[in-house]
């Protein structure tokens, strides 16, 4: 049987799928993955904070808010030299994709904004994925970067609307979607997806995968990040996440949303690698690498080449 690439699916629908036995749940997305995907084959990705600390919005989980004493130290623009440095070093321990974070609320105008694209152009020339997570942008903001050779932006919904006003009281989620819309527009394409394990139910992972799913196009990459829970932030204590949820959730994105890259995103290093297995069998097939995400460690390129020889799986060398 072909997959459909549907952009109407119900949360009825949604919720069925979500709650199949559980190898029913992975033996369908092994089907989808099987049939889009190359099941051996995971990309690396890498990220950098080019700018790190005091950012005006209050995400309950995130280490880089000016509301919360995280012991996060306000840092300003990284040197576009020194991220060429990060960027090629990323290249040669096997990164195809380079990601760059900023704590801000929103891009503005001027010298940082001319410097970011200047790191742009810089990756681009390595023939590496560029992407970038700036926050909120206007339309001729996406379209210099997309200019500059950016191929992806990401910008994640976190969660579903009705859970969000819990975890975020700075922005609403109209204005996430909004800021998808002019990436869409400028033709980069788009990376979206949310956090898992910070105390929302199972109906709210239904819905972050509901608007995942009826975005159309699809995002061309889904983020599944498990919180990584920061000292000082309102989440610093929050419950830890059964990782067999976090497996549904990646194996549900799988089957709804068949051609986009599914990313085991933060949190891996609380995973056993008995779970990240089970990951790459319900559809993930990307991670990051590298010691350190935004602020938080990760597992280093070393391990996961182990890793992945360990599964018999490879990383894909041209992206
Ligand atoms: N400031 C920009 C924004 O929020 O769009 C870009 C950087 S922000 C750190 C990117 C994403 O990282 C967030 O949307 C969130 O999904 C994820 N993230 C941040 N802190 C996290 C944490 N402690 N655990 C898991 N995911 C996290
Ligand atoms: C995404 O969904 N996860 C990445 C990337 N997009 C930018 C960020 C994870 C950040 C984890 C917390 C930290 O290191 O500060
Ligand atoms: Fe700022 Fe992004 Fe952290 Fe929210 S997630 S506080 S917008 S850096």
């Amino acid at each position: 049987m072909t997959a459909r690439i549907r952009y109407d699916w119900t949360r009825d629908e949604i919720r069925h799928i979500y709650r199949l036995p559980l190898p029913e749940l992975i033996f369908q997305a092994q089907l989808v993955h099987r049939e889009f995907h190359r099941p051996d084959e995971v990309q690396l990705c890498r990220l950098l904070s080019i700018k790190t600390g005091g950012c005006p919005e209050d995400c309950a989980y995130c280490s880089q808010s000016a509301h919360y004493q995280t012991g996060v130290a306000r840092e300003a623009l990284l040197d576009p030299s020194h991220v060429l440095v990060a960027a090629r070093r990323a290249k040669a321990e096997g990164a195809t994709r380079f990601c760059m974070g900023a704590a801000w609320r929103q891009v503005s105008d001027g010298k940082d904004f001319e410097r970011v694209l200047e790191m742009v152009r810089g990756v681009a020339a390595l023939e590496m994925e560029v992407c970038c997570t700036l926050g909120m942008l206007s339309q001729s903001q996406a379209e210099r970067l997309k200019e500059a050779g950016l191929t992806a932006y990401n910008h994640n919904l976190d969660t579903s609307p009705e859970f969000y006003g819990q975890i975020i009281t700075t922005r609403v989620y109209q204005d996430r979607l909004g800021t998808i819309e002019k990436v869409r527009k400028a033709g980069i394409s788009v990376c979206c997806g949310g956090i898992l394990g910070m105390g929302e139910s199972d109906e709210d992972r239904i819905g972050l995968l509901k608007q995942l799913s009826r975005l159309d196009p699809h995002p061309e990459s889904v983020p599944i990040n498990m919180l990584v829970p920061n000292p000082g932030t309102p989440l610093a204590n929050a419950e830890e996440l059964d990782p067999l949820v976090l497996v549904r959730a990646i194996a549900t994105a799988r089957i709804l949303m068949p051609r986009s890259r599914v990313r085991l995103a933060a949190g891996r290093r609380g995973l056993s690698p008995e779970a990240v297995a089970l990951c790459f069998l319900a559809g993930a097939n990307s991670i990051f690498t590298g010691e350190k995400l935004l602020t938080t460690p990760n597992p280093g390129a070393g391990a996961d080449h182990h890793m992945l020889e360990a599964f018999g799986m490879k990383a894909i060398v041209r992206a």
